[in-house]
């Protein structure tokens, strides 16, 4: 596994310098600086691949930017599902961004999540990584080295609110629970890129941040192998929940295509056992 940890290290800093590198869209329309976009997470793609093949107990990838599964070695031992670069579309406003990895061993469900990852590219590079029985571990750069900085714990509850999707689409039991988190004192935290959002929640002291069912995208929007599943890891070893809308711990979610997406619920205990109960969930 500690192959694996260095691989992401060594790719944390070539993704950072790609994007540093990047032509800014700024006088440009928003389609060409869309496809820029679009080029910046397939070469996000292409180094990840690229490092990865180097990685002998890699047996295939599963990427946002693939189709299928990419198999690698046929002697592997695991596969690595990853979001290149999440939140891409707030590179030209200079926002940060992410990658996120979930490495599973076996069938590709939650309940095989061995250990999951995530990169934050902002004002420095950031890391944290987690396994089943560790608390998740923060990384930060200095002198383009990462150091252990410490593990990192949610409190009971916290006091950030980060409530995904369009609002127009929400139901009213989303809405007014929504509200009434606001209604208690809790304070907007909402950049448009989870792996952001998540880690102001989880270095903040927690919060919630909820990506729900909605009108327009019943199912949520964020992919469960490489985005929801890792980061329910990253919860629960640091002491919150993550569920579903209907109180199903998103660590049993079983996908039946790499691309299925789910409802999804991060949170410290407080905000969550609140949460159930606005949404009427008894277990
Ligand atoms: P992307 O895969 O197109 O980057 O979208 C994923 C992002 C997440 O990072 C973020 O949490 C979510 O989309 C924001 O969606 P919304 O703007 O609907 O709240
Ligand atoms: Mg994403």
């Amino acid at each position: 596994m500690d192959e694996i940890i260095d691989a992401i290290k060594e790719i944390a800093h070539r993704i950072d310098e790609v994007i540093k590198m990047k032509d800014l869209g700024y006088n440009n329309s928003s389609n060409s600086s869309g496809e820029d976009q679009l080029k910046l997470d397939v070469q996000s793609d292409l180094i990840i691949e690229n490092t990865f093949a180097k990685v002998k107990i890699v047996k295939d990838l599963v990427s946002e930017e693939k189709e299928g599964l990419y198999h690698l070695h046929d002697d592997g031992k695991y596969t690595i599902c990853y979001d290149p670069l999440d939140g891409s579309s707030l590179v030209d406003v200079n926002l940060s961004i992410g990658s996120i990895f979930g490495i599973y061993e076996g069938e590709l469900k939650g309940e095989n999540l061995l250990a999951s990852a995530y990169i934050v590219y902002g004002p420095r590079i950031e890391m944290l990584i987690v396994s089943r029985d560790t608390k998740p571990m923060l990384y930060s750069t200095r002198r383009n080295h990462f150091q252990k900085v410490g593990e990192v714990t949610l409190d009971e509850k916290g006091k950030l609110n980060a409530p995904g999707g369009t609002q127009m689409n929400w139901t009213k039991t989303h809405k007014n629970f929504v509200d009434s988190l606001f209604g208690e004192g809790y304070r907007l935290r909402y950049s448009g890129a989870m792996v952001p959002d998540l880690h102001q929640l989880l270095l903040k002291g927690g919060g919630l941040f909820s990506y729900p069912p909605t009108s327009d995208t019943p199912n949520g929007k964020l992919r469960q192998l490489f985005e929801v599943i890792p980061f329910a890891l990253m919860y629960e070893q640091a002491g919150g929940q993550a569920i579903d809308a209907n109180g199903k711990r998103l660590m049993e979610l079983v996908p039946s295509h790499p691309h299925d997406t789910s409802p999804c619920f991060f949170g410290s205990n407080y905000e969550i056992e609140a949460l159930k109960k606005a949404y009427g969930i008894t277990k």
